[in-house]
């Protein structure tokens, strides 16, 4: 087999690890083992022995990824363009981000006017030498007098909010900390601002925030006073009754209420309730130094749906919800009325109501998805009704940024051969028109040498997937292409198209086909789709992505050996999945950031939120879901489950980071671990040669504020390896 005798001739040496059989659970009367369990403590010196060894193995397989330097120059060069993200307005300022090309992070702009002279108001690359200090939160106070922005170390999801006065760029000395998975919103008098966070991990946990795994409980909503210590900081909202909840704040447009809405989980339902904050003589003073919470009004105070707050007129609220519409539609109701609610937009019949956005007074910027495209149109705030259709081409609206009293919408687009257009769109006018305000143009790029397709494939059960097929104009259907095959599938999370520069690469100089599939478990077709794809659903996801495989082998796109699977996080977990469901199936597997350990996830950080889309191993019923396709426990050798003696995995490369508290590395760890031992160490004669490595970063996280340096690092050693398994070659 040609796809593998690039790593074969030398077979690689694994690094020992221990296993500790004493490690057995009872999960409901069924005994589980967990030799590595030892791996889930990220202090232990024999965990940063074996990660170091496994550093290492990679590194030697990849230096003999012939195509690496070849790749990093190119996604390197093709990186150097000019990137802007939609301006928004603040007071009488205009502010953006951008990226220059290769900056580690993008720097936060600022200017009087939309033609007036831009300066720097905020660099987050002066505050590390590698680029690892990250921007998190931006929120400028309504008089555009302040800027609190909330940095992140080496991409956890730990924020520290700091303040900038905006006219002489001072920095304030007010400091907030442990803020995680929330924004700041200031308060119209500019005076401070509400945020929330979770205690202080443990003095002996808290040295590197990031790292470690302790779970994520009893977050609390805090008001901020400028110029005051933490400790003063308006406790106003916590639960500890409920110490799994999760709690947004938004302060509305017109500055009159504070809305809290509370989530038990990822699931899209939440509480909502609010607080009359224009009502109290003196705002937010009145409860300084006092004990009690804020005392909200309920509105919803069940987990029905969700609820996402559009716009107000006083006590007239409309909301985006999925209550009896799974595609999402627009309700209203008078907070003073609070059970009589009024449909404004109804549900389309096909396509999900993904956005809504108050803008020009009395009109809302709708965006819907249709069969994973986007569709724009303006319609009427109070009436629902359409005013204008958005034209805009296939592909994804990123941002829409607007306030209610502007009449004038910044919108991002990008899609597979469009790497960013910001549409201005003027509302005075009688008919909006989309004119063109920023184009991002990649030198080196032409987009008439690439063609996109969307196939929809029949999964297992016979639901019809859709799917887009990236590849060069006019190549031949006979199955000889290296393919690219990329899926998410849970979260309700859409996966639309975007611009990839590394993907680009791969098409350009591999002839690479990339694929990305809509299946189950995302939010692609509303609430009824992410079910499918969920809980005891779960399974769903896998079958339609290794249909989606199994159609691009049958349509003669390519073939298992040249085909790689890859997914991050969710997607890590898919991949983790259907490797162990069909190893036969593909070349090489890429699996970032994944969730692999199915019966432990919910221990740790965050993981507790999963349960609406996993279940949990505690409950009978959904242990048995969840043992059937954890890909740490049903990692099995492929030449003896069929008749084929020398079948094996696909190659693999685990992929983790350090700081990722997200997914905390320990579930990649074991799987890796497990994956060398059943299929590579344990037998004197194991026909698995196709290597199984782990590449774990150093200074990074889940993904998010992760440097350029590091993403064009790990593409190219990612793809290199890709191309070495896949036998395919470099073409000029
Ligand atoms: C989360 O765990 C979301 C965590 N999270 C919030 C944020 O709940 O990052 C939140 C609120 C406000 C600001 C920022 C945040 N997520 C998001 C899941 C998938 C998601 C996740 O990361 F729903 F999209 N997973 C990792 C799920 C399994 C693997």
């Amino acid at each position: 087999m040609g796809s593998l005798c690039a790593l074969e001739d030398e077979p690689l040496q694994y690094p020992f690890a221990r296993r500790d059989e004493s490690v057995v659970d009872d999960y409901h009367g069924v005994l589980i083992s967990d030799p590595y369990r030892w791996l889930e403590n990220p202090d232990a010196e024999e965990v940063k022995d074996f990660v170091e060894k496994q550093v290492k193995l990679t590194e030697s397989v990849l230096e003999k990824c012939d195509a690496r330097e070849k790749l990093r120059e190119k996604i390197t060069k093709l990186f150097d363009h000019p990137r802007y993200c939609a301006p928004f307005r603040r007071g009488k300022k205009y502010f953006y981000f951008h990226n220059s090309g290769l900056q580690p992070q993008s720097v936060l702009f600022m200017q009087d006017s939309l033609d007036g002279e831009p300066e720097v108001l905020f660099d987050p690359n002066g505050l590390s030498k590698d680029g690892t200090v990250s921007m998190r939160i931006c929120a400028v106070s309504q008089d555009a007098k302040y800027l609190a922005y909330g940095l992140s170390s080496s991409g956890s999801d730990w924020i520290t909010i700091k303040v900038m006065q905006i006219e002489n760029k001072t920095i304030e000395p007010d400091i907030v900390s442990w803020v995680k998975f929330s924004c700041a919103s200031w308060t119209h008098d500019s005076k401070g601002f509400f945020y929330s966070r979770y205690p202080a991990p443990k003095e002996s946990e808290n040295l590197d925030a990031g790292t470690e795994t302790s779970a994520n409980l009893n977050q609390e909503v805090y008001y901020h006073f400028l110029g005051t210590n933490q400790s003063e900081d308006i406790l106003c909202w916590r639960d500890p009754e409920n110490p799994k909840h999760k709690f947004c704040h938004c302060v509305t447009d017109d500055g009159k209420y504070l809305l809290l809405t509370i989530t038990e989980s990822c699931k899209p339902v939440n509480k909502v309730y609010y607080y009359d904050i224009s009502a109290i003589v003196n705002g937010l003073e009145h409860h300084r130094g006092r004990k009690d919470l804020l005392p909200f009004v309920n509105l919803i105070d069940n987990f029905d749906a969700e609820y996402d707050a559009i716009a107000n007129d006083n006590t007239l609220f409309t909301f985006r919800t999925n209550k009896d519409a799974p595609k999402y539609k627009l309700v209203r109701v008078d907070l003073k009325e609070p059970t009589a609610w009024f449909d404004v937009l109804e549900e389309d019949e096909k396509d999900v109501l993904q956005s809504a956005v108050a803008v020009n007074v009395n009109q809302v910027v709708v965006s819907y998805l249709s069969d994973v495209k986007y569709v724009l149109q303006l319609r009427d705030l109070k009436t629902g009704s359409l005013l204008h259709r958005l034209p805009i081409d296939i592909g994804t609206v990123s941002e829409i940024r607007a306030r209610r009293e502007d009449s004038t919408v910044f919108i991002g687009f990008s899609s597979f051969l469009t790497p960013g257009i910001i549409y201005q769109c003027n509302l005075d006018t009688g008919v909006p028109d989309m004119k063109i305000f920023r184009e991002i143009v990649v030198p080196g790029f032409d987009r008439t040498a690439f063609d996109v397709n969307q196939v929809f494939f029949t999964s297992k059960d016979g639901t019809k997937i859709p799917m887009f097929i990236v590849a060069t104009k006019n190549i031949p259907l006979d199955g000889s292409h290296p393919c690219l095959l990329y899926a998410y599938g849970g979260f309700n999370i859409s996966i639309t198209p975007y611009f990839s520069v590394s993907r680009i690469v791969l098409t350009k100089h591999f002839g690479v086909i990339f694929c990305l599939a809509n299946i189950r478990g995302g939010g692609e077709y509303g609430e009824g789709w992410h079910k499918a794809g969920s809980l005891a659903n779960k399974q769903n996801c896998f079958d339609d992505f290794i249909s989606a495989a199994e159609y691009l082998v049958s349509s003669r796109y390519t073939q298992p050996k040249k085909l790689c699977i890859e997914g991050g996080s969710n997607g890590g977990l898919l991949i983790g999945a259907c490797i162990n469901q069909r190893p036969d199936l593909f070349g090489c597997a890429l699996a970032h950031v994944g969730v692999m350990d199915m019966l432990r996830f919910h221990k740790f950080t965050i993981g507790h939120r999963w349960t609406c889309d996993f279940g949990c191993s505690e409950e009978e019923e959904e242990f048995h879901w969840l043992i059937k396709y954890s890909p740490l426990h049903n990692v099995r050798r492929p030449w003896e489950q069929s008749s084929d003696q020398f079948s094996q995995y696909p190659a693999t490369m685990l992929l983790t980071a350090d700081h990722d508290d997200r997914v905390v590395p320990l579930h990649s760890l074991k799987l890796l671990a497990t994956m060398q031992y059943v299929l590579c160490t344990s037998l004197e004669k194991s026909p698995q040669k196709n290597p199984i490595v782990g590449r774990i970063e150093c200074k990074a996280g889940h993904g998010a504020g992760r440097p350029t340096q590091k993403m064009i690092d790990e593409a190219a050693d990612r793809f290199s390896f890709m191309a070495k398994v896949l036998g395919a070659s470099w073409i000029d």
